[in-house]
């Protein structure tokens, strides 16, 4: 069978989408760190439908910050591959040439800097997931004592982080004097564009203490400041990981062999404030939203999409429930995300949403439902230190605040304590992947069994709960009797017992 290439386009079947530009002749104006799943589904088909649509200098080089797969997977097929849309009606595949380049930082760094600092780029996309900023334990900081960071901040030319690259590629603009681009962050994270600013800017401060040249740091952290925009922006697409069937079925829906088809839902989803300093793609004429303040859609997407994706993964996973669609097609599930939805979510959003809400969590339900996608419960369950402050613990200071109740709150609190016993109802041991693994391992074993202990020691995990939240008796209480009930009687029973009260 032949392998996906620029030689196959012409035969492939005719319901397969494909590029209507030549790829082998487009220019690249965007570099995107983290050419992951995610970032193939989404950011990369909009934009390779921009191109299709006549605007075919909007080429992306993709950067890879650690592993080479995604690289060697791609570059034997000229950098396409095929994304197939999977739902119960059937899959649609499609074959996506956005992506013009793909480097992988470690092998590459210096490459992946001149790709950035190059005046063709115009807009620097980033998917490095929520660990991937290197955030300090408290607040939104930059962790300087991160190994990455710590690296970058001492060798500045050859950047291993993210914010190490964008520092380093805008060292070079400055000096050059040339003019800015766009930082366009991709994640979960809720106001992501300002977040790397402050973590750009933060890191520029701490270059000339580490690295010295200190007028070089200040030149580069003005430029940053005058030339660099960085909007807002909610992302939207569930991307799980690809499986030998996807590959399978990409082999059987265009006829050629693809290293790494990505699958995907129908849904997709990407709202950016309009604030680009040097151009940018007409996504809006394929779906993009652009409004003025992204603020409000992604507390909605945080606190309702991912709060209920984390709260399936963590009650799902240990029950045998291993995939979305097997969780919330238990009505005790199905029934506890409905009820934390509509009980304590819902009334700590902007009233401005309000009125969507209902619709969204409808649609939400369907997704979540879809039988084709197997989005496994472990996928999500990964790197809970890092989602549950954006997804749960926002919704549950805000009821704190205001003296209401968080009973199911505190029980999806409970289900990530829970879920990191490692053993699932059945017995079976299972590993936790996640950057404060050690950390939170240390805590619970300092604890020993009583869930009052086990709760008091992870609050005292300020990377995950600030300082607020041990500080206040009712928070421990209520978590520690939820953990006694999913520890007494598993998931599918604790959530109804939780559900009535
Ligand atoms: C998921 C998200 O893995 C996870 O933590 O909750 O990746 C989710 O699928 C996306 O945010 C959907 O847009």
């Amino acid at each position: 069978m032949n392998r996906l290439g620029l030689h196959c386009l012409e035969r492939l079947p005719g319901q397969v989408r494909r590029p209507m530009y030549d790829p082998a002749t487009v220019r690249n104006g965007i570099v995107h760190i983290g050419a992951g799943n995610f970032h193939r589904a989404h950011q990369a088909a909009y934009t390779d439908a921009a191109m299709s649509a006549g605007e075919a200098d909007w080429g992306i080089i993709g950067v890879s910050l650690r592993s080479p797969g995604v690289r060697d997977a791609l570059a034997p097929q000229d950098g396409l591959y095929t994304l197939i849309e999977r739902d119960a009606d059937g899959d649609r595949a499609r074959v996506v040439g956005a992506i013009r380049e793909l480097l992988v930082a470690p092998q590459a760094r210096g490459a992946a800097v001149d790709r950035i600092a190059a005046d063709a780029t115009r807009i620097v996309s980033l998917t490095v997931t929520e660990k991937g900023y290197c955030r300090a334990a408290s607040g939104d900081g930059l962790d300087l004592g991160a190994p990455e960071i710590a690296h970058d901040l001492s060798d500045p030319g050859r950047p291993a982080s993210a914010i190490g690259l964008l520092y380093a590629a805008s060292r070079e603009r400055a000096a050059r004097g040339a003019r800015g681009f766009t930082v366009l962050s991709c994640d979960n994270l809720s106001g992501n564009g300002g977040i790397v600013r402050r973590l750009l800017l933060e890191f520029a401060d701490a270059v000339a203490p580490a690295h010295g040249d200190a007028p070089t740091a200040r030149r580069t952290r003005d430029w940053v400041e005058r030339e660099l925009s960085f909007p807002d922006a909610m992302v939207d697409r569930i991307v799980p990981q690809t499986t030998d069937a996807d590959r399978e079925l990409a082999r059987r829906l265009t006829g050629c062999e693809d290293a790494w088809p990505v699958a995907t839902e129908p849904f997709t989803q990407w709202v950016i404030e309009d604030r680009f300093v040097a151009g940018r793609p007409q996504w809006q004429a394929h779906g993009v939203e652009f409004v003025d303040d992204v603020s409000q859609w992604e507390a909605m997407k945080l606190r309702l999409l991912n709060a209920a994706h984390s709260c399936l993964a963590y009650l799902g996973a240990p029950a045998g429930l291993e995939t979305v669609d097997r969780a919330i097609g238990e009505p005790a599930l199905r029934g506890f995300v409905e009820a934390l939805w509509a009980r304590e979510v819902t009334p700590t959003l902007d009233p401005s949403v309000q009125r969507r809400v209902p619709g969204y969590c409808a649609s939400l339900i369907a997704r979540f439902a879809n039988p084709a996608l197997g989005h496994r419960t472990r996928q999500i369950a990964m790197d809970g230190s890092q989602k549950l402050p954006l997804r749960v613990l926002p919704s549950l200071r805000a009821r704190l605040r205001r003296g209401e109740s968080f009973e199911l709150l505190a029980f999806a609190v409970a289900a990530w304590i829970r879920y990191l016993d490692g053993r699932s109802e059945s017995g079976a041991a299972y590993a936790i992947d996640d950057p404060l693994t050690a950390e939170l391992e240390r805590a619970i074993a300092g604890a020993g069994p009583e869930p009052r202990a086990v709760v008091a020691a992870l609050l005292a995990v300020e990377p995950v709960f600030g300082r607020d939240l041990a500080q206040d008796p009712r928070v421990g209480r209520t978590i520690a009797a939820q953990l006694t009930r999913l520890r007494a009687l598993g998931s599918l029973a604790a959530a109804r017992e939780a559900l009535a009260g």
